[in-house]
């Protein structure tokens, strides 16, 4: 079963957990879950696809369960989504209705209501393996944001390689604050819960103090985070004092900065687990809990996966921990493909199995490898959010006042990069932050904007982003 902890049978046995769940002021104990997560599978069975607004609340949680229950693929959709991305989810996935949370303008879907207190005790054949779970909305360089089909074979295999990885068991208390529209908090953080059986914590937000009171007060011992956050409990220093008592600290999504790295180690007494994915590959590469951990490095292929460096004319290169190649990764936890987009599922998914990360990196003689940055400029990673830098230029360019866009990720000390764009025309800079966040995102508004009289190109007209990096 993937979401193994959730065996009715079992449950109905006795192996029953209180507090199976924490989140939004709201505990479910592993019946709780079984019960009302089976009750959700009824009222979505049968169905195609269903988008679920994945506040970090009981509501989605049980709606997700309920989904993967019945066999139901959900397509996750940022709670914080604004109208032009919510509308082209919602059409480019075909979901039938919302499930659980509802969004200000439902886009004239239907709305299937969770019931917390409703139960059934109905028993779901599981479904195939090779059945697609989620399609998890992720950015390119251009276009708007492709829909990643994750099977449930990938997901219960990388959930158990990290299992492995971390040593992690029903034993651990799991805690973050992450969103639960992405890999990291939601396949990772709860699906992983549910199916290794162990507490799962989700803060509301990933705030220092929150994190800090989940170990102290709640016994938190497995601790999720995004570097930012990583990097705030640091400056926070008592709130990174108090994680001494937790088993272990991981930290991925972005680069793990090592004086981040390196602070942690020192106020919490623990060297961070760094590991390494994407919404396409899932988590491949890890440092172990049992293995070194290196500042600035991710680590070590996940039983199963193989990885290879290569040129640019595809031949493979040394692994010397010095020659930077174009990563590639064969996994059994790769996506299926982008939804409907043959074309881009082909630029990075070559037949032989092997998928071009988009990253370039480094290994070393023992297969340590360490991310060394993008091929392309225009993938921005920023809190650990992907955003592309075609799509927010692409929603710039329809404001009236902008007649010319570019967008960078600067280099940021909180956020890794900060999303900066630079427009001619004569809109007001805060404005067009807020069209960004009310189309798009919330988290994909620029933080800075700066009106300039022209954008640098070169010959072909083409605008040089590495000059506008100069200019911030
Ligand atoms: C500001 N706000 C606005 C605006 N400006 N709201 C509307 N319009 C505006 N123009 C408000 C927000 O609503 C929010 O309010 C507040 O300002 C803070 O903004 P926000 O951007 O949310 O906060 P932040 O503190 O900058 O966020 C940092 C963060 C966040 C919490 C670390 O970036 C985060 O959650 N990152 C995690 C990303 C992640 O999970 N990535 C995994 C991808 P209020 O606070 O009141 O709500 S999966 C992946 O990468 C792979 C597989 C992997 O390897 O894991
Ligand atoms: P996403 O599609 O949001 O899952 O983003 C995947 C990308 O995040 C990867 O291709 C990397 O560029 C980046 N990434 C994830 N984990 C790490 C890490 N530990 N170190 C550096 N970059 C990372």
């Amino acid at each position: 079963m993937l979401l193994a902890s959730l065996n009715p049978a079992a449950v109905a046995a006795g192996a029953d957990l209180d507090d199976a769940i924490r989140i939004d002021g709201v505990s479910l104990s592993r019946s709780d879950l079984v019960g009302a997560a089976t009750s959700v599978a009824e009222r979505v069975a049968g169905a195609a696809r269903v988008a679920v607004l994945a506040w970090p609340t009981a509501s989605t949680v049980l709606a997700l369960a309920g989904c993967l229950i019945a066999g139901v693929p959900a397509v996750p959709v940022p709670a914080d989504v604004g109208a032009a991305e919510r509308r082209h989810i919602l059409t480019d996935s075909g979901a039938q209705a919302w499930l659980g949370e509802q969004p200000d303008d439902s886009e004239g879907l239907g709305h299937i209501p969770v019931r917390l207190h409703a139960r059934s005790w109905h028993r779901y054949a599981e479904p195939p393996a090779d059945a697609p779970a989620l399609i998890i909305y992720t950015s390119g360089t251009t276009g708007p944001p492709k829909g990643v089909v994750v099977s449930r074979r990938a997901i219960a295999a990388d959930i158990d390689m990290l299992a492995q990885a971390w040593e992690w068991t029903a034993d651990d208390t799991l805690v973050h604050g992450l969103p639960l529209y992405h890999v990291h908090g939601l396949v990772l953080g709860l699906l992983g819960s549910l199916r290794i059986g162990n507490r799962f914590i989700h803060t509301g937000k990933p705030k220092p103090a929150a994190y800090a009171e989940a170990v102290a007060e709640q016994g938190g011992t497995l601790l999720f985070g995004v570097p930012t956050v990583w990097s705030r409990i640091v400056d926070d220093g008592d709130a990174a004092r108090a994680l001494s008592a937790a088993r272990l600290l991981v930290s991925g999504s972005a680069p793990l900065p090592v004086p981040v790295f390196d602070g942690l180690a020192r106020l919490s007494g623990h060297q961070p687990v760094e590991r390494y994915g994407s919404t396409e590959s899932l988590i491949t590469l890890s440092t172990l809990a049992a293995g070194e951990r290196r500042a600035g490095w991710v680590g070590l292929p996940l039983t199963g996966v193989r990885t290879r460096l290569v040129d640019e004319s595809g031949e493979e290169i040394a692994h010397d921990g010095e020659t930077i190649g174009r990563l590639h990764v064969q996994s059994p936890t790769l996506f299926d493909g982008y939804l409907n987009r043959p074309d881009a599922t082909a630029e990075v998914l070559a037949a032989d199995g092997w998928y071009r990360t988009g990253d370039v990196a480094v290994i070393d003689d023992g297969g340590m490898h360490r991310i060394v940055g993008r091929e392309s400029v225009d993938l921005i990673k920023t809190g650990g959010f992907r955003v592309g830098a075609g799509e927010i230029e692409t929603v710039l360019l329809g404001h009236p006042g902008v007649a010319e866009a570019a967008v960078i990720g600067a280099p940021d000390d909180d956020l890794g990069q900060k999303i900066v764009a630079f427009v001619v025309g004569d809109a007001a800079p805060d404005e067009l932050a807020d069209y960004v966040a009310q189309q798009l995102s919330v988290h994909k508004r620029p933080r800075t904007v700066r009106v300039v009289d022209s954008l640098p190109r070169n010959a072909m007209g083409k605008v040089l982003k590495k000059e506008l990096v100069q200019w911030v």
